[in-house]
């Protein structure tokens, strides 16, 4: 028995990385299969084809693999790759998609949301460069669900994920391959392995890795201690568990903050994290923060100093809502620099034409065209390149690059499980207000111009409005506002801000933009319409 009636269901609408609900959601009868079939009715075709499967390990990620297993077989799928225990970062699901050519991957992962039985669930599908689907294909995805009527799913044995291995379903070959192999080969290409090793055995540089319990655990392992020589204890919480130990697998100053006691109290050089599924990337120097568009400026300033890079960038890209660090180096090292809206899928076509090689987001994720995903053990390897390379430290290397560059203060003020409808109001009243903003003066503050962002791709001309509410000052600073799109809960709303500064470049980054802060308060009145005096999360 291969076809089996269904009907639609609400709500699978892919946000900003895939469809994110709760497991419990996941759990209901058809949902995963509706959602699995409409994304092998978006392909071309699914015959003979290669499929790489793949997830952060979660909760749920095991059973459902076998679904996805049962239901390619069905669908006539040639080949399946799937990590061992169905384990594969979000990169190294990328690189692997690259490297075996494929018609794409399904991703298993809510990245940085919390898992377990009551927690968060994700699925998401990447196109044949291995990148995230784009938004015409996701539409289509979403179309299916909304007109779906059956699907395929063959009643077959489960295959062993555990062990690396060969097996045939139906016709379809199902290849079970180690999960860091082709990534860690991917690095050694990439980086000057020997430098590092050398100042690691130094014994004049101590880091420590926090893989908070997610996939990165192995792939830090198999990469910073068997290839690098780090000590055993330089990686921490490096055993992938279905509930992440009970954390949010979220790299940031509060869900990491076992990583930054431990940078601090033992004084090491550089702290690093990444989240659930591998892509996002938090770094410390000792007692100092670096704010993801910082060190997305910085590498790329830096990034002649790295043997894959040394011969120049294409190109650079940062989401809007990124501070403008990037753009300063760009202008000096003369590249194109591009302005894209949240979300990594708007980078592949760049990277595709061969227009940026290095992008990056205030959300903690950091990647080049080696894949087409953010990379967080990448980022940390790009630190450690640098650091073998110039023999200066986390702090010194930022502070110089602020004494070149000035300095882009930047924060983002999320709140949580802010009510839908308050959410919406807020923004209609902002928007109705926006032509009327330039020229008027707010908590001592005078606006300069005032927008909803929209985004035209220079390759395929493909059109995305409405990507979040941005006023720029006078002063310098700016304020950006949208709701976050990959929450499963009420709606997030981030408050973005970011103010240069030429001369002030060690001030505290909240007093710096309070000004702004005030200025949001007066323009849209967070206050009044989510009754939060606070945000839940300053980054
Ligand atoms: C995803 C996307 C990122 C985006 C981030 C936050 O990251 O891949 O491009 O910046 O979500 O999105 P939002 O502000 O809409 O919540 P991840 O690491 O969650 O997959």
């Amino acid at each position: 028995m291969t076809l089996h009636a269904t009907s639609p269901i609400d709500g699978q609408k892919p946000g900003t990385s895939g469809l994110r609900k709760k497991v419990k959601v996941f759990q209901q009868s058809n949902y995963l299969e509706n959602f699995v079939q409409s994304i092998f009715d978006a392909l071309d075709s699914c015959d003979g084809q290669r499929l790489v499967v793949g997830g952060d390990g979660r909760y749920l990620n095991r059973d459902a693999i076998q679904t996805i297993i049962q239901m390619a077989v069905a669908n006539g799928f040639g080949e399946l790759i799937i990590g061992q225990s169905g384990i594969l970062s979000t990169p190294a699901a990328s690189c692997v998609i690259r490297k075996y050519p494929s018609c794409g991957g399904i991703v298993l992962s809510a990245s940085h949301n919390p898992g377990g039985p009551d927690e968060d669930f994700g699925i998401k599908f990447n196109g044949p460069n291995g990148g995230p689907a784009t938004e015409a294909m996701t539409e289509v995805i979403y179309r299916n669900t909304q007109q779906i009527s059956e699907y395929s799913k063959a009643d077959i044995e489960p295959v062993e994920l555990d062990v690396i291995g060969e097996h045939t379903r139906g016709s379809t070959l199902i290849r079970v391959i180690d999960s860091v192999v082709d990534y860690a080969e991917l690095m050694q290409q990439l980086f000057d392995f020997d430098a590092m090793r050398t100042l690691i055995s130094s014994g004049n540089f101590r880091f420590c890795f926090d893989a908070m319990h997610a996939v990165a655990g192995p792939y830090a392992q198999q990469i910073l201690i068997d290839l690098l020589g780090a000590p055993a204890d330089s990686v921490i919480n490096a055993e992938p568990k279905e509930d992440f130990g009970g954390h949010h697998p979220d790299p940031n100053l509060v869900h990491a903050a076992e990583l930054v006691e431990r940078v601090n109290a033992q004084g090491l050089d550089f702290g690093a994290a990444s989240d659930g599924d591998g892509d996002r990337n938090m770094v410390l120097g000792n007692h100092f923060y670096i704010n993801p568009c910082d060190s997305l400026a910085l590498l790329a300033a830096q990034s002649s100093q790295i043997p894959a890079y040394s011969s120049g960038l294409a190109g650079v890209a940062r989401s809007m809502p990124t501070s403008r660090a990037l753009d300063r180096v760009a202008a000096k090292l003369n590249l194109d620099c591009y302005e894209t809206p949240t979300g990594w899928k708007f980078f592949g076509n760049l990277m595709d034409a061969q227009r940026i090689t290095f992008c990056g987001e205030e959300s903690f994720g950091t990647g080049s065209s080696h894949v087409r995903e953010k990379d967080g053990l990448w980022a940390v390897l790009c630190w450690l390149n640098v650091f073998a390379a110039t023999g200066k430290s986390a702090t010194q290397l930022m502070q110089e690059h602020w004494a070149i560059y000035g300095r882009d203060y930047f924060s983002r003020h999320d709140y949580e499980g802010v009510d839908s409808d308050a959410a919406a109001a807020m923004f209609a009243e902002l928007k109705q207000k926006l032509p009327t903003l330039a020229g008027s003066e707010y908590a001592g503050l005078s606006v300069d111009q005032a927008d909803e962002f929209g985004y035209t791709d220079p390759v395929d001309g493909s059109v995305s409005q409405g990507q979040g509410v941005r006023i720029f000052f006078s002063s310098g600073g700016r304020i950006v506002l949208r709701l976050s799109g990959t929450g499963t809960s009420g709606a997030t709303l981030r408050v973005y801000y970011d103010q240069f500064d030429a001369e002030s470049l060690d001030l505290d980054p909240q007093k710096a933009l309070a000004p702004l802060m005030r200025a949001a308060e007066a323009i849209v009145g967070i206050e009044k319409h989510t009754g939060r005096a606070a945000p839940d999360v300053v980054t």
